[in-house]
């Protein structure tokens, strides 16, 4: 059956994009399908380790965000990855499934590592393994994410193909296959793992930096006024998108005119994700009209669609012992589907199994 698995790394500050590329998209999920959704603090120590004290402040942040942005822990599991070693038995598993190969071509690491790639932590460079893991330790068949994870997506999928290859016989042996829904002469008739969808759909897949309408809207950019916070007040939101940066044309009123406009296509953009319209209707009201028109009403729209998350966010982290509550109830519900995956998986490989 249909199951929904998605995270965000404890990293900093959630913003805009992680929203509306992300978590917003996660809500009406929940009423549709099995939902599993993850604060990936395995993934946060990539990029070296962050503070102690910062990396828990930041985990039970990323919790809040997803309760106040309508994610409901009694239809959802939301739990923190750390607390389910599952996630990190699997992508030890994974890590001898990829190739290097594979991994060599991973944009986001390159991008990420920089020109300092000697230096780059190891786990950097499998990141995509454990998502892999995080994805595959629940069998899941749907990812909502935002464009960039595309690539990672796509790894995902060669890592459980080469799997249900490489084991076809055992999982055959073991009786532990479903029948592949994709038959091929070249696939085995029983798989183990599901090829994960990605689900990338909507204005908001790819919100941009305020400064640089070519650059993703990212936590790491050392520009704030890059991205708009979800902890961010209504005069920060409203400074932020005064000085957004934009060309000195007037809106268009077709989408084609923003061909080339990549800070007016961006601000667009996030106008229909906040609205829930295209953005062909946002230009039907506002084209032809100038940034000095669109601006205010792209803030005031902002201001009332984030306040009230960002204060459900600030009532939250009063109480961090609810936050705590909803992460253990959540790492039990998550651990009772995934250790019998990881049985299976250990037999399957050919480990003993402890008796
Ligand atoms: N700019 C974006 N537009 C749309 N979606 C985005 N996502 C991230 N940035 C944008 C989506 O948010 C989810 C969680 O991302 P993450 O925190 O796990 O990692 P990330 O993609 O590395 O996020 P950041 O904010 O860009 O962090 P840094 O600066 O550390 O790299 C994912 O679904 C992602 O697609």
């Amino acid at each position: 059956h249909n199951r929904v698995f998605s995270g965000v790394q404890p990293t900093g500050n959630l913003h805009l994009g992680n929203y509306l590329g992300a978590v917003s998209r996660w809500v009406p999920l929940q009423d549709q399908m099995e939902t599993i959704f993850c604060v990936v603090d395995l993934h946060a120590i990539t990029a070296g380790f962050p503070d102690p004290a910062t990396l828990r402040h930041a985990t039970r942040e990323v919790t809040a965000a997803y309760l106040a942005a309508g994610i409901d822990a009694s239809k959802s599991i939301i739990f923190n990855q750390s607390q389910v070693r599952e996630h990190a038995e699997l992508a030890w598993i994974f890590n001898c499934v990829a190739r290097m190969g594979w991994l060599n071509r991973m944009t986001q690491f390159k991008e990420k590592a920089g020109k300092n790639k000697e230096n780059a932590s190891v786990g950097l460079f499998a990141y995509p393994n454990l998502m892999a893991a995080d994805i595959l330790a629940y069998r899941a068949t749907h990812v909502p994410v935002g464009d960039d994870q595309k690539q990672h997506l796509e790894l995902t999928r060669d890592i459980a193909a080469k799997f249900n290859n490489d084991f076809a016989a055992s999982i055959k042996e073991l009786g532990l296959g479903v029948p592949n829904p994709t038959p091929s002469p070249e696939t085995p008739e029983q798989v183990y793992f599901p090829l994960t969808e990605p689900m990338i759909a909507g204005p908001a897949t790819r919100i941009m930096s305020l400064r640089d309408g070519t650059k993703k809207m990212s936590k790491s950019d050392p520009s704030d006024l890059s991205r708009i916070n979800l902890t961010d007040d209504a005069d920060a939101i409203s400074k932020k998108i005064k000085k957004a940066k934009t060309d000195p044309d007037a809106l268009p009123s077709e989408t084609d005119g923003l061909k080339d406009r990549p800070e007016a296509d961006n601000l667009v953009g996030i106008y229909a994700a906040l609205a829930g319209m295209t953005k062909q209707d946002v230009l039907g009201e506002y084209g032809g009209q100038q940034f000095s028109a669109f601006k205010p009403a792209l803030s005031d729209l902002a201001v009332a669609k984030l306040s009230p998350m960002t204060d459900e966010m600030r009532r939250l982290m009063g109480d961090q012992a609810e936050i705590d509550k909803v992460l253990k109830d959540g790492a039990e519900r998550a651990s009772a589907i995934a250790e019998p995956i990881l049985k299976d998986v250990r037999r399957i490989v050919g480990f003993l199994e402890l008796r």
